[in-house]
């Protein structure tokens, strides 16, 4: 999979141009002309008045002349799956080399999760010293796994997978961590999915969504770093028109990973913005669209709203995008984030979370909580600021981790 994500020769230094301003998008609400066949030059080109450029239609992509790679079935040829050899290749392109290889990363989620599996195992502790497992240690194991936000459902599955066939018998707190570890990766392991991308659509368009400062911008930017480090070409839009520091917050991103930014003058209209980035990198030809948004609080109706307005321009371009809506959770926000993934998820359509800031919060049991109740995919991690840290979910080690198991 990860050959066939490198398949395309990509000059680095080509997509690493100056991001430039574009001119403010002009009125959406026109009706989109007939499809045309792509643009074949790559050259940068001044961005077209939209009016006069045809909305396109999702086109299919021949799979590219290059050699073919037996690990890769021909069928696959236009999906390709963002996974951990890509983050490797990202390393390469990390401009401030870090003190730790990017493999320890796992090390960093347990240290990250020590707080949350720190607390846990000292209540499991508490609850087990030198007691039998009988109705009162299972009501209090269960008071336990709550206040660490895992959530009713996986607080009972786990006193459920217990007492049966321990029932009255000694246990010891490692065999109910042990326990616990299995039951939560049975929930995690469904949601534990790469993100896959289809590169037929040409631009494949990624909408990140969620609460302010739950860490879209910054996973934006690992999320470019790891693409553009797998040789696709990325497209970055400053859909956060907002605050003029967030424009130049992506900008920074898009030179430090190759990627070309959109954005237009501060306070002007986010969707109208991803119209134009959205012909933009069609026209360019490149393979992917990450539009950021400004934070907006769940319970905001106008700027909910906002969103909404964005995902029905774009679908004006293309009717399956944005293909994956990506949100972004706070783990250090508890039990709130049940919420925000609920509305966001009504209105801007969240096929797949990001869970951020996992290194250092002692609230990371619900993402288990999210995982069990909501059941969308998981398919990254954020253990860290920098551009390597980010890395994708995997339910076992998680579910380790939080246990507090080696
Ligand atoms: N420790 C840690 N910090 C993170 C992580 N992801 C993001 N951050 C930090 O969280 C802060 C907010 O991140 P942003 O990416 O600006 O968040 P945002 O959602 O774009 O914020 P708004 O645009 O204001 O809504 C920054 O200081 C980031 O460096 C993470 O995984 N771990
Ligand atoms: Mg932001």
């Amino acid at each position: 999979m990860a050959l066939n994500f490198l398949r395309k020769a990509f000059s680095f230094g080509e997509a690493a141009e100056t991001p430039r301003e574009v001119p403010t998008p002009a009125p959406i609400e026109s009706p989109a002309p007939p499809p045309e066949e792509p643009q074949p030059a790559p050259q940068p080109v001044e961005p077209p008045a939209p009016a006069e450029v045809p909305a396109p239609t999702p086109v299919e992509v021949p799979p590219p002349p290059q050699p073919s790679i037996p690990e890769v079935p021909p069928s696959a040829s236009a999906r390709v799956t963002v996974g951990k050899q890509v983050a490797a290749k990202a390393e390469a392109i990390t401009a401030a080399p870090r003190p730790q290889p990017a493999q320890n990363w796992f090390r960093r989620m347990r240290e990250g999760l020590s707080r949350s599996s720190r607390e846990l195992s000292q209540n499991i502790a508490g609850v087990f010293t030198k007691r039998k497992l009988d109705e009162d240690t299972l009501q209090d194991l269960e008071d336990v796994l709550i206040r660490a936000d895992l959530g009713m459902e996986t607080a009972i599955r786990i006193t459920d997978a217990l007492s049966s066939g321990r029932y009255g018998k000694d246990i010891s707190d490692a065999e109910v961590r042990q326990v616990m570890a299995e039951e939560v990766e049975k929930v995690l392991a469904p949601v534990a999915r790469p993100l896959e991308l289809d590169l037929s659509h040409k631009p494949h368009v990624i909408l990140v969504v969620g609460v302010n400062g739950t860490g879209k911008t910054t996973t934006i930017g690992k999320l470019a770093a790891k693409l553009t480090a797998g040789g696709l070409k990325v497209t970055l839009a400053a859909g956060d028109t907002f605050r003029a520091a967030a424009i130049e917050q992506l900008k920074i991103w898009g030179e430090r990973t190759g990627s070309t930014v959109v954005s237009s003058k501060h306070g002007a209209d986010a969707a109208g913005l991803a119209f134009e980035a959205y012909e933009k990198a069609r026209a360019e030809r490149a393979d992917v669209l990450i539009i950021d948004t400004a934070g907006r609080l769940q319970n905001k109706a106008e700027l909910m709203a906002e969103l909404e307005k964005i995902v029905r321009v774009l679908g004006k371009h293309d009717p399956d995008a944005p293909h994956t809506v990506l949100q972004t959770v706070d783990a250090t926000t508890g039990q709130n984030a049940l919420s925000q993934v609920e509305i966001f998820r009504n209105v801007a359509g969240v096929n797949g979370l990001v869970m951020t800031k996992l290194d250092g919060t002692a609230r990371g049991g619900i993402l288990v909580a999210i995982a069990a109740k909501h059941k969308l995919p998981v398919y990254f991690i954020g253990v860290g600021e920098q551009v390597d840290d980010l890395e994708p979910f995997s339910a076992h080690d998680f579910a380790r981790a939080i246990a507090g198991m080696g």
